[in-house]
C-alpha cells in the first residue's frame, strides 16, 4: 500500500501511527497539495493528502475512511472497538480532533495571505475560537483519565494527540499543555509510543 502524504499534514500523520500500531507496511510517497498534482488528483478528486493507494489498485480517502480501512485489514490491536457506545465515543473524539486542524489549517492559510484585510483577521479570530473550543472540550472529556474512551488505547488517543501536535508545530503562542495539564500528561503519554516516534514532523512541545 502507497500512501500519499505530506510530513506535517496531521492527518496524514493520525494514518502513520495507525498503520505503526496496527504493524502494517505503508509506502510513504511525498505529495504536495499546494502545486499543480496529477498524481494525487488522481487518487484523490479533492486533492488533498493523505490518500492511499491498496493493494488492488483503488484509492481511499479522506484520514478518516483510511484509517477505519486499515483497522479492519487485520485484528491485531483494535484501535476502533466494535461496541456501538464506545466506537461513537472514539469516533467523536476524532471529530473534534479533526474539526481542530480544520480550523488551524484555515487559520494558518488566512494568516500567510499576502493580501491579508480585515475579514482576514476576522477570520483567524472566528477559527482560533474553535481551536480553542475544541481544546476545551477535549480537557473536560479527558478529565482525570489516562486514555480518551474506556481504559483500551484506541484512535481517539491517537487522534486527539495528532491534533494537540498540530498546535504545538503550527500555533506555538497557544499554550494549550499549560492550560490543559490533562492533556499534556496524555500527549507526553502518546508521543513516547514507538508509533508516535517513529512519525513526529517535529519535537514534542509539552
Ligand atoms: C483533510 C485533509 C486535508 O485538509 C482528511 O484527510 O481527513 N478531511 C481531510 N489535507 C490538507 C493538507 S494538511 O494541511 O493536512 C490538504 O491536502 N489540503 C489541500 C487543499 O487543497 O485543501
Amino acid at each position: 500500500m502507497k500512501l500519499l502524504h505530506s510530513p506535517t499534514s496531521p492527518y496524514a500523520r493520525k494514518v502513520r501511527v495507525v498503520a505503526a500500531e496496527k504493524k502494517l507496511e505503508l509506502e510513504l510517497v511525498l505529495s504536495d497539495p499546494w502545486v499543480p498534482n496529477p498524481a494525487l488528483d488522481a487518487a484523490n478528486p479533492l486533492g488533498k493528502v493523505p490518500a492511499l493507494l491498496t493493494d488492488d489498485g483503488s484509492s481511499l480517502f479522506d484520514s478518516r475512511v483510511i484509517v477505519e480501512y486499515l483497522d479492519g485489514l487485520s485484528p491485531v490491536h483494535r484501535l476502533i472497538p466494535d461496541g456501538t457506545r464506545d466506537r461513537i465515543a472514539v469516533k467523536r473524539w476524532e471529530a473534534i480532533a479533526d474539526g481542530l486542524q480544520d480550523a488551524a489549517i484555515i487559520a494558518r492559510l488566512e494568516f500567510n495571505r499576502p493580501d491579508k484585510n480585515e475579514s482576514s483577521a476576522k477570520q483567524i479570530e472566528r477559527q482560533r475560537g474553535k481551536i480553542a473550543a475544541s481544546l476545551a472540550e477535549m480537557s473536560r472529556e479527558l478529565g482525570d483519565a489516562d486514555l480518551c474512551v474506556g481504559k483500551t488505547f484506541t484512535l481517539a488517543d491517537i487522534a486527539t494527540a495528532c491534533a494537540v501536535g498540530y498546535v504545538s508545530l503550527r500555533f506555538p503562542d497557544i499554550a494549550w499543555a499549560e492550560q490543559y495539564p490533562n492533556l499534556a500528561r496524555h500527549y507526553k503519554k502518546m508521543a513516547a509510543r514507538a508509533s508516535f516516534k517513529s512519525t513526529d514532523p517535529a519535537p514534542p512541545k509539552a
